[in-house]
């Protein structure tokens, strides 16, 4: 891989723009977490012993001593403790994410331990639970519609036999096909794409076998904050929502060789490098090619895209979404676009995937044997914005562990992405984003995750190009 290639997540934190969030609020009752304290609203009375001035970060401000922190509803389990592992696999974490303890910055105001055993018993219940609480969401971000409410609306399916077949007529029918699926959803399910299933399970695989390790091993491959690859969800601001998710980015590099030591020192899994040096090359292949099938459909010269395809290259990122107690409250990953030209997405059997479609969100029904190609920022600028990078979130469920493998194809961080002149002269129109590179996106993408091109625009966006994050 080139060293300048691009390479960041799609979504590493929730954004103070377009989809801008205060600290979390609560519903009437429920514990709620600002700027890391955790307040419980309702009927609060502080111990005796507890006088008005007690300094800010005391349990009893923590909610830790409160009775009713979590237990609105009844739909926050106190008692439940989120497996961190994959189904079937040993779980050696009782909190979310293979956390062993609370972030340090949860566990100001932790416990006396001169308290009662009785008192320490609800005390170490509580404090499991603030974890929790770091991952439910501010109510108007809350999905309202959960990983399995299919509908009739589905994104397109589109068949790629023709990419091994070469058939002319099949392969102008597909480039029909992706120009209607490119303009109307800027998402589709590829389906005979040619990356073998048993692939997609190896790769699986290897990932259920990673995230199941305890949190201690997956720490010592932690990603750099100024590095692409590694372990973690960098970006993450202390004050936001927390996803439910974990990730590992694997960029074909020497670091892969580097964590396969770390992590099996004993050479007791080969399939972890050739599973990914395999998959990232048919990864990169499709892409390339759905690139040309993009380009094809939008009836230009590909003179323009060469150089963006030329030492292009890809990120793929392992997310891990393990099964959630309270999965209408919280989210895997927070609505985003994509920084790159193209995404390919394997989500397997168990949906999450949500794209947001005439303002609404749809779930996007899985196919184990389809990948999920959406446009990313990069592409929406390269064709002026005629094809659209579209906001799409990952829900988390109760029950099972979700695993999806994101590939993101991008050009390099010093390319100039300029939309194409062919184009906007046959649209006549000029062109609506300033110069920029990827690497100018790239730091303003690191704290905006939504509209993020907003920042590269000329014009201030009309409502047909913004993409506020719509409620439901
Ligand atoms: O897991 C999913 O379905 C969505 C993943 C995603 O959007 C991403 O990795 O950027």
């Amino acid at each position: 891989m080139a060293e300048s290639a691009t390479f960041m997540s799609g979504a590493t934190s929730f954004s103070s723009q377009g989809n801008s969030t205060a600290s979390p609020r609560a519903e009437p009752g429920e514990a709620f977490v600002s700027d890391q304290i955790v307040f419980t609203p309702r009927s609060y009375s502080a111990p005796s012993s507890t006088s008005p001035s007690s300094p800010s970060f005391s349990p009893q401000k923590m909610g830790i001593l409160s009775p009713q922190i979590g237990t609105t509803s009844g739909d926050l389990d106190i008692n439940s403790t989120p497996p961190c592992s994959v189904a079937g696999m040993r779980s050696p974490s009782p909190f979310p994410l293979g956390l062993d303890s609370p972030p340090a910055s949860r566990l100001r105001g932790s416990p006396d331990p001169s308290t009662t055993d009785r008192s320490i018993k609800t005390l170490e219940q509580k404090r499991k639970e603030a974890v929790s609480l770091a991952y439910v969401w501010p109510t108007e971000h809350r999905p309202a519609i959960q990983h399995d409410e299919f509908t009739d609306i589905e994104i397109p399916t589109i068949d790629l036999t023709c990419l091994i077949s070469k058939d002319p007529v099949a392969r102008k029918q597909v480039v029909a096909q992706v120009r209607a699926a490119c303009l109307n959803w800027g998402f589709f399910h590829a389906v005979n794409h040619g990356i073998p299933h048993e692939l997609l399970e190896r790769v699986q695989k290897q990932a259920q076998r990673f995230f199941a390790m305890p949190k201690e091993e997956k720490l010592k491959v932690e990603r750099d904050p100024k590095g692409y690859t590694g372990y973690g969800n960098a970006g993450v601001k202390p004050t936001d929502s927390q996803p439910w998710s974990e990730g590992f980015y694997l960029a074909n590099d020497s670091s892969v060789d580097k964590y396969s030591q770390v992590l099996w020192p004993h050479g007791d899994n080969e399939d972890f490098g050739n599973s990914y040096r395999e998959y990232n090359e048919k990864a990169e292949n499709l892409a390339a090619q759905l690139m040309d099938l993009i380009i094809e459909s939008l009836e230009v010269n590909a003179d323009h895209f060469q150089p963006y395809l030329h030492n292009a290259s890809g990120l793929l990122r392992w997310n891990h979404y393990p099964p959630c107690p309270q999965p209408h409250k919280s989210l895997g990953m927070a609505p985003h676009t994509d920084f790159n030209m193209l995404t390919v997405l394997h989500q397997g059997d168990i949906g999450g995937l949500q794209v947001q479609k005439d303002g609404k969100w749809v779930a996007v029904r899985p196919n184990g044997d389809a990948l999920a190609i959406n446009i990313g920022d990069t592409l929406q600028v390269l064709t002026n914005a005629l094809y659209k990078s579209i906001p799409h979130r990952a829900v988390v469920n109760r029950t099972q562990t979700r695993i999806s493998l994101a590939y993101f194809y991008a050009p390099t961080t010093k390319s100039e992405i300029v939309p194409s002149p062919e184009l906007l002269e046959r649209t006549n129109q000029s062109s609506i984003y300033k110069r920029f590179t990827m690497e100018e996106y790239l730091a303003v993408k690191k704290g905006q995750l939504l509209n993020t091109l907003q920042h590269f625009t000329l014009e201030p966006l009309t409502q047909s190009l913004a993409f506020p994050v719509h409620t439901e």
